[in-house]
């Protein structure tokens, strides 16, 4: 049986994975760390790690189950975390429809013998890895908003020095205005 690793996720649109890429490398010092791809740019709702095609098939339904309106992300946060090497971009206040959903997606995957992380959940984009030394961060004042309108689950692969990640699945989260 195939065995992948997985994670729920929504994608970035491709012009904000631009902008934020142009953005990383005006403030970032070029050693800062080791940046992402703009088109791996994402944020992760829930890390299944690596799974059986039947425990996948089974989520998948899962996911395709729910019912949630799509919310709107601001992006007007960063940080780092030193110990993963991590510098991320996120949200002062995360929005209800986006804690709501990463906690049934990770509810579920925990039911399905995908460990969850004991850390609560802090929505955000890893902007560069490997960050394990001091980091100076871009003043608050920037932000980009987005409206939210699907999530998907991707598989991630490392090859040649490169991780890719692919979608897998997708499902849409209509708008809350009913429009
Ligand atoms: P990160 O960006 O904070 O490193 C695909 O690997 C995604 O899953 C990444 O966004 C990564 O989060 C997250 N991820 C990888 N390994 C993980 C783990 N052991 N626990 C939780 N999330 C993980």
């Amino acid at each position: 049986m195939s065995i992948q690793r997985l994670f729920f996720a929504l994608e970035l649109p491709a012009p904000l994975q631009q902008q934020l890429v142009q953005w990383r490398a005006d403030h970032f010092a070029e050693g800062a760390g080791k940046p992402v791809a703009a088109a791996n740019l994402h944020l992760t709702l829930a890390f299944l790690g690596d799974v059986s095609a039947e425990t996948s098939q089974q989520l998948q339904q899962l996911a395709s189950r729910i019912i949630q309106p799509g919310f709107s992300l601001d992006l007007d946060d960063a940080g780092h975390w030193p110990r993963p090497g991590v510098v991320w971009l996120g949200c002062q206040r995360a929005p209800r429809g986006l804690l709501q959903l990463a906690s049934l997606l990770r509810a579920q995957a925990a039911r399905h013998g995908c460990a969850q992380s004991a850390q609560p959940f802090h929505p955000h984009i890893t902007l560069l890895r490997h960050a394990t030394q001091k980091v100076a961060l871009p003043p608050r004042g920037f932000h980009w908003q987005y409206d939210v309108s699907d999530f998907a689950l991707f598989s991630s692969t490392f090859s040649q020095g490169r991780t890719r990640y692919r979608r897998l699945a997708r499902w849409p989260l209509p708008s809350s205005s009913g429009a």
